[in-house]
């Protein structure tokens, strides 16, 4: 073999950080480049099973797209400049920003990837705290800030959240949640399809709700269609016919010990008792007998779980679904029992290191919507920066998000950062979002990072705790995420307390790993250190999960505050809808496939092969109906606005319902991911309406969205505008420059 063939080739072991899963994965590699990415068998929590995005990572580590130096926007297009001279220039624009307007007219916000990288998590609080503004934002309000406020009030903590048991449960129903594409979320739990396939062959049954077929529906025992959003209807029959068929009495206090645990239990018994199943199955779509018989199954299998995801948390009455799915748990003893929904136990005791939230103590200016735990909801964002007054955004700092994509009118937002004095983003990508920015600070890659799952590890289906060191050392001339967030603050922070510098100093000469190590030496279990994960590169298995009540409580009375009245007053909105309800109307909900990830991993090639995934399914009927057919060019209109793609006529759908996967869009011009412009698709965020929300909590309804269908003639379509040219000349610069390591 020649010399130069001859690779010393090494193995390394590391969790994968693109989803809530947390799979184990077996890298080789040289010591420069990636060989394989394999499951790791030996993980205790996913032993051997990945999905097709892991390899993803040696693609997003190669991506010549990829940034590796601060760029910044000029006349003649983005140009690199030093990462001293970006830092200032980011730390002035934002200042002369705040003196000029005001402190809170800097907005942020922090998108999801945020929550998978050990270091941001650990240390974004001091960006946030240095930049002195009211006005955040972040991928919460458009996803699982239901879970947050249900648990925030009934148990005390926002992030006390439990988790479905679906290692030991014999029935679990899944309502709105496709974790066969989404590899499960608020329920990290790799493999779902085995752990699914394993409920039906211990004699158990997987039923799933939802207006799609999904892969998840596909392989349950049962699947029933819903109308989307109202599946609070169908929660509030389910509830009653608990009580009407005797199971809620059924359950003494002495096994149900949630129950007992709260004090308002009582007032649960007539709460739905104007929703009979009669009464929501023409709205619903699902029969009565049918719902009848749901109920009957659930309470009578030995174990059961109920458990509700974005189907049900990312629409109109998204918090009082997610406050229905946690009474019917509790009133039917399955609430921290083992099969039911439990507390996980995390080494990195995320509860007792953070505050217990709060909802609604501000208001957003122009909208009027609630905060929660010091976020606006990302729905009043575009208006924050459109609408003229005091408090007006005139600077944004996007964080690991990409919200022109994945917020509701996006293209309102495209508009409203358009008009900015100032942005800055700091991301991977020149992508939807960040080309508005002055300035773009890219970190590390993943493969160049060291990782512990401070957040995801909070909702595992079981306890286990691993550290990943990083696979390969960063560039000297590159910045991780907590690195760019303590510069800043440096810069913006000049008069922080002793403490704070201190801390800051600590972090920046020991890395975020320190405070780790302090995390799991206060954790729950003696004897875990960061050393003691060093010596186990495969992680740890804590166990399966405990009965935690009441100590899993954070209330100071110990008790369970299921907060009735506030709960109450939403029935009013629904009565409405329930009166006001148009059946004919053509609503359109999301979809999640499993090679692709929100908005962002559309520039590996592998992921994105194939035949187009950005396509409007809808059920021949339908189809027939509007006068469509299969692989014809649609154009779909809502309140804001209408995208034109293909039709994909499958019995998938329910008839009345059609179906877009967010996250694509990316013809728009400016942005710098080939691989992804070439698979552009339109973004479904341009359909969805920031005036559509479930007003309760604040949170985003992008599921459910009236639209109207117009088949159109392939001839009266714009071409999509592409701009290429500002792509070859940074991708120029960053090779001469010697940036492109990759390459
Ligand atoms: N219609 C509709 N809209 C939705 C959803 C839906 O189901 N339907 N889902 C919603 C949900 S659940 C979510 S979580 C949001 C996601 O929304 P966002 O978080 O706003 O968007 P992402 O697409 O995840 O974009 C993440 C960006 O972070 C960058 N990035 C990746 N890793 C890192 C990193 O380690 N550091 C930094 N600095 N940057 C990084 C990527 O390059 C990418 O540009 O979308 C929401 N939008
Ligand atoms: N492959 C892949 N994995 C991902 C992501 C990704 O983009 N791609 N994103 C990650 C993120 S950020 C998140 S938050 C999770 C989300 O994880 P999941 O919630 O499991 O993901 P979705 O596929 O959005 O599932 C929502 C389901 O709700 C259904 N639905 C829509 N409207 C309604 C309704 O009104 N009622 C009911 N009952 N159902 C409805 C949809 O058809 C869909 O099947 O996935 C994570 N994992
Ligand atoms: S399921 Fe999630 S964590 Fe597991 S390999 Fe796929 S992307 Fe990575
Ligand atoms: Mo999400």
């Amino acid at each position: 073999m020649p010399k130069s063939t001859i690779v010393s080739e090494q193995t390394h072991f590391r969790t994968c950080t693109l989803c809530e899963a947390m799979c184990g994965i077996e890298i080789k590699h040289d010591g420069k480049k990636v060989l394989s990415i394999k499951g790791d068998s030996n993980d205790p929590f996913s032993e051997g099973y990945i999905c097709p995005k892991a390899t993803a990572l040696q693609d997003l580590h190669e991506d010549p797209d990829r940034l590796r130096q601060p760029v910044q926007r000029t006349a003649d297009g983005w140009k690199p400049i030093s990462w001293p001279k970006a830092l200032d220039q980011v730390a002035a624009g934002i200042e002369s920003v705040q003196k000029k307007y005001g402190q809170n007219a800097v907005g942020i916000y922090l998108g999801n990837p945020n929550v998978h990288n050990m270091g941001g998590m650990l240390t974004v609080k001091h960006l946030l705290n240095s930049v002195k503004t009211r006005s955040r934002f972040s991928a919460t309000s458009i996803d699982q800030l239901p879970h947050h406020v249900v648990s925030m009030h009934l148990f005390g903590h926002m992030l006390r959240i439990p988790v479905p048991d679906v290692n030991r449960t014999q029935y679990m129903l899944i309502i709105g949640g496709n974790p066969l594409a989404s590899n499960g979320s608020i329920m990290s739990a790799p493999n779902m399809r085995q752990k699914l396939k394993d409920i039906k062959a211990r004699d158990g049954k997987v039923v799933v709700i939802d207006p799609r077929r999904t892969e998840t529906a596909t392989m349950a025992s049962e699947h029933h269609f819903i109308r989307p959003a109202t599946d609070v209807l169908l929660l509030l029959a389910m509830l009653n016919e608990i009580y009407l068929q005797g199971y809620a009495n059924k359950v003494p206090a002495s096994t149900n010990k949630a129950a007992a645990l709260a004090p308002e239990i009582e007032r649960i018994a007539t709460f739905a008792q104007d929703y009979s199943a009669e009464s929501v199955a023409r709205i619903t779509g699902i029969e009565a007998t049918e719902i009848k018989r749901l109920v009957k199954e659930f309470c009578e299998a030995k174990s059961s779980v109920c458990y509700g995801r974005m189907g049900v948390s990312v629409q109109e009455f998204g918090l009082l679904c997610q406050y229905l799915i946690m009474l019917i748990n509790i009133v039917t003893g399955r609430l921290d029992q083992v099969g039911g929904l439990m507390f996980p136990n995390p080494a990195v005791d995320v509860v007792n290191n953070t505050g217990p939230g709060y909802l609604g103590k501000r208001h957003s200016r122009v909208s009027n919507l609630p905060d929660f735990n010091s976020e606006y909801p990302v729905a009043a964002m575009s208006d924050e920066m459109l609408v003229e007054g005091d408090g007006q955004l005139k600077a944004f700092i996007s964080v690991a998000g990409n919200p022109v994509l994945s917020t509701p009118n996006g293209a309102k937002l495209d508009k409203a950062l358009g008009q900015l004095e100032f942005m800055v983003a700091i991301d991977y990508y020149v992508n939807e979002t960040s080309r508005h920015a002055n300035i773009i600070l890219p970190p590390v890659s993943p493969l160049e990072r060291e990782h512990y799952d401070v957040t995801f590890n909070n909702f595992a289906v079981h306890n286990v705790a691993k550290y990943s060191p990083a696979l390969f050392a960063k560039h000297s001339n590159a910045k991780h995420d907590w690195q760019i967030y303590l510069e800043l603050a440096k810069r913006l922070d000049k008069k922080a307390p002793i403490k704070t510098k201190v801390e800051r100093s600590l972090i920046s000469a020991l890395g975020p790993k320190f405070l780790l190590d302090q995390g799991l030496k206060r954790g729950p279990y003696e004897g875990l250190t960061l050393k003691k994960l060093l010596k186990n590169p495969h992680g740890i298995d804590l166990g399966v999960m405990q009965s935690m009540l009441p100590q899993a409580l954070k209330h100071k009375d110990k008790r369970i505050d299921l907060n009735v009245d506030f709960y109450l007053t939403d029935l009013e909105r629904v009565q409405t809808m329930r009166q006001q309800y148009d059946a004919g109307q053509i609503l359109l909900i999301g979809r999640r496939h499993v090679r692709s990830n929100n908005s962002w991993l559309h520039n590996s090639y592998r992921l994105v092969k194939g035949k187009s995934r950005c396509t409007l399914m809808l059920h021949p009927q339908t189809a027939a109906q509007q006068g469509i057919e299969d692989g014809q060019l649609v154009k779909v209109t809502s309140r804001v606005g209408s995208v034109v793609l293909s039709a994909e006529v499958t019995n998938e759908l329910m008839p009345g319902v059609v179906s877009i996967p967010h996250g694509f869009g990316h013809s728009r011009k400016g942005v710098i991911q080939r691989i992804a412009q070439a698979h552009a698709g339109v973004s479904v965020n341009d359909l969805t309406d920031d005036t559509l929300i479930d007003q309760l909590s604040g949170n985003a309804a992008v599921n459910g969205v009236p639209v109207q269908l117009e088949a159109v003639e392939p001839q009266s379509i714009e071409p999509a505008a592409i701009e290429g040219q500002s792509f070859t000349s940074l991708a120029t610069e960053q090779q001469q420059s010697g940036t492109s390591i990759a390459s």
